[in-house]
């Protein structure tokens, strides 16, 4: 290992000196190395990997494969790059125990200058079994002129981030039970199998309904009205693709149901009047597929969670029991925790399924939460094709705190 570090650091020395001695090219192309830690030895398989080079001002991407391994687990790329502002984007497909998987990636807004090394990437795999992924939450509503607050505007946009038309029909869209602000000691403990939810409405369809062309997206409201007639801070949810619906029992509390949108098929609520999503963002969010024949009566049957928890507060520990629904991780598609920055405590799903989490604001009580979303970062491929990001981790997939636009990525 030090030999290797050693080694690395004669052949950094080496690159540096070649730059300072050697009279400048003409091209103006510049040495630049990075690193690829991937999970393990087993990933180093020759003609897997490479890295797309992207110069932004340009548009014009270099493609690099590997120069050789760093150790048991690392990359070594030397990329000849001219000078100019990149993002890099590492890419594998690798087959693992029978199993075919992507990896990726990401360093954005790269100046190159001069001859470097960049810091490491970490390649993580990606779920990217032609699905769709969550490509904005919209939970924190909005607030009136009046400063009052607003909620029947929440939406989720999904995404179909692969390369062939997709349907969501079927698809389920999920509320995690547990919260990331407080650390519950659950007995039995799940989450390395499963997420425990308690809200999971389905985009109906007999399977070839609602289709999505790659790049395209579903816009998922809880009201799909034009709310600007209530609340000029709103916006026009009319055009939405679904809109989730209550039956209230509760005559003061009842849901909107426009007749010209489908409404997803409820599964499970924990509520008995309307499921509004954590307005302070509190929790994660998933979608997935229950398997074809399962009805939702043994759905909710044989995943029915009952569990034991110690509440823990400044009065004392206490024992409780609450109950929810499993999710098993290998349905689902994708998963996202949110919570606000400062007061993060735990990821509520497994975390392979998200390795981190996003938030519109620092404290769950900051109003200047309201109007803000989570977005996927995206990305133009070589032939114009948008993609958002997903590696698993929503801390870095994500961009925090946007102001919410239910058609920024149809509008892109
Ligand atoms: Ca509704
Ligand atoms: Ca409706």
């Amino acid at each position: 290992m030090r030999s290797t570090r050693f080694l690395f650091y004669f052949f950094f020395l080496y690159l540096v000196s070649c730059t300072l001695t050697e009279p400048k090219m003409a091209t103006l192309k510049q040495d630049v190395s990075i690193m690829v830690i991937v999970p393990d030895s087993t990933y180093l398989q020759p003609n897997t990997a490479c890295i797309m080079a992207h110069e932004i001002n340009m548009n014009s991407t270099c493609r690099f494969e590997p120069s050789g391994v760093m150790n048991d687990s690392t990359w070594l790329f030397d990329l000849s790059l001219e000078t100019g502002f990149y993002d890099f984007t590492y890419e594998q497909q690798v087959t693992i125990d029978g199993h075919a998987l992507s990896l990726r990636a990401y360093q954005k807004n790269c100046v190159i200058q001069a001859a470097t090394t960049l810091p490491a990437m970490t390649a993580s795999v990606t779920m990217e079994h032609n699905e769709f992924v969550i490509a904005e939450i919209f939970f924190a509503g909005t607030i009136t002129t009046e400063g009052k607050q607003y909620t029947g505007d929440k939406y989720f946009v999904l995404m179909n981030n692969s390369d062939s038309l997709l349907y969501a029909d079927g698809l389920v869209l999920m509320e995690s039970k547990f919260l990331t602000v407080r650390r519950d000691i659950v007995t039995p403990d799940r989450i390395d199998s499963a997420m425990a939810v308690d809200a999971l409405y389905r985009v109906p369809g007999d399977g070839q309904q609602y289709p999505v062309e790659p790049g395209g997206v579903i816009l998922i409201a809880d009201n799909a009205m034009d709310h600007r007639s209530l609340n000029s801070n709103s916006f026009d949810l009319s055009g939405a693709d679904m809109e989730w619906y209550d039956v209230s029992s509760r005559a003061s509390v009842t849901d909107v149901d426009n007749a010209d949108v489908p409404n997803m098929d409820k599964i499970y609520c924990y509520t008995q009047t309307i499921w509004v999503p954590h307005n302070q963002g509190h929790k994660a969010f998933a979608i997935g597929r229950i398997p074809q024949g399962m009805s939702d009566e043994q759905y909710l049957r044989d995943y029915y969670y009952p569990y034991d928890y110690q509440l823990i507060t400044q009065a004392g520990s206490f024992d409780m029991s609450s109950t929810a629904y499993l999710f098993p991780n290998e349905w689902i598609v994708d998963a996202v925790n949110t919570s606000p920055a400062t007061t993060f405590q735990w990821l509520v799903t497994s975390s392979r399924l998200d390795a981190g989490y996003t938030y519109v604001a620092e404290t769950g009580s900051d109003k200047t939460r309201y109007g803000k979303s989570v977005r996927r970062k995206s990305f133009r491929e070589e032939n114009g094709r948008l993609k958002v990001q997903d590696t698993n981790n929503s801390s870095e997939d994500f961009l925090t705190a946007q102001i919410a636009d239910p058609y920024f990525f149809v509008s892109q």
